[in-house]
């Protein structure tokens, strides 16, 4: 979507290099992945999950534990604060309640089982795979944005969230869809019903790696849906702007600021799962961490 106000840019390298074993696991009771490849490191292919070298000594065991910490990260699914509702929520009471005021996960608003079964892999590869899709830095001010055809980026770009690379530096597939050539796709999404007085809707697309996300930002209101994977939002109101750092991921933030705040500080959060959707008022801070490889769908209105 569209993004925040402007702030500080500029990288800050991360305090240390951190080995590529950092490549994190997702977790192991989810219904249906999206890749139907495992992706943790005890089961990927060894050239692809490099072991540190022994001379790395001191960084190896810091990069262990950041190990540990990112896989607990993936796996746990912790309480959800965000307020819950059902397909038996009103619009009415949606207005009222929610609309202006506070996040809201409703569970089965909207049924996206045709729209699922589209978007395995084998047949958006088949359908999509030769489209080039654009794909932006994964700060909270996406400058950069990169071109590729669409199976280029599913086979050697969508992976794990290697926690040594900066968000401006890993590459997410959301947002700036070609509607013309995706429209035979998108015209199968069932959107969720509520809209807000004077205004119109746009969709946001988008596949991302497992411990990848978008770091804290806020624009007008919208709905998000998981189609396949995880989602663990964090919410802060307007008038709450968060400790984060714009070009470092959510999964650093994750594991080196949120465990320093205290409770009163801490974000609204809850993970979303195929068949809830999550709506975020207008100006509400946000950011996302995809706790499996996941395939996902925001709805702005604007
Ligand atoms: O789904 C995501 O990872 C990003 C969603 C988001 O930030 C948005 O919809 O504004």
């Amino acid at each position: 979507g569209t993004t925040a106000p402007r702030g500080q840019r500029g990288g800050q390298g991360l305090p240390s290099a951190l080995p590529r074993l950092l490549r994190v696991a997702a977790a192991l009771d989810v219904p249906a992945r999206w890749s139907g490849r495992c992706c943790c490191c005890s089961c990927a292919p060894r050239a692809r999950c490099a072991r540190p070298s022994p001379a790395a000594g001191e960084r190896q065991g810091r990069g262990r534990e950041a190990a540990r910490g990112a896989r607990a990260a993936l796996t746990r699914e912790r309480r959800c604060t965000v307020e819950r509702a059902d397909a038996a929520l009103s619009y009415a009471r949606f207005v009222e309640r929610f609309a202006f005021s506070r996040p809201v996960v409703i569970r089965g608003l909207t049924d996206n089982a045709a729209f699922r079964a589209l978007c395995t892999r084998d047949r958006l590869l088949a359908a999509f795979g030769q489209r080039r899709v654009r794909l932006s830095t994964a700060n909270t001010y996406s400058y950069r944005k990169v071109d590729m055809p669409f199976q280029e980026y599913v086979e050697h770009l969508l992976e794990p969230q290697d926690l040594a690379l900066l968000g401006s530096d890993t590459l997410y597939f959301f947002g700036d869809n070609n509607f013309t050539e995706w429209g035979s796709l998108f015209q199968n999404y069932v959107p969720p019903p509520f809209r807000l007085p004077g205004t119109t809707s746009a969709y946001s697309f988008g596949i991302a790696g497992s411990g990848s996300g978008v770091p804290f930002h806020w624009h007008g209101p919208g709905f998000s849906e998981v189609i396949f994977g995880r989602k663990r939002w964090f919410l802060y109101p307007p008038e709450h702007t968060p400790e984060f750092h714009p070009n470092r991921t959510t999964l650093s933030w994750l594991l080196d600021t949120y465990p320093r705040l205290p409770p009163e500080a801490r974000p609204l959060e809850c993970t979303i799962r195929p068949g809830e959707v999550l709506y975020f008022p207008a100006r509400w801070w946000h950011a996302t961490l995809n706790l499996d490889t996941s395939v996902f769908i925001s709805t702005f209105l604007g």
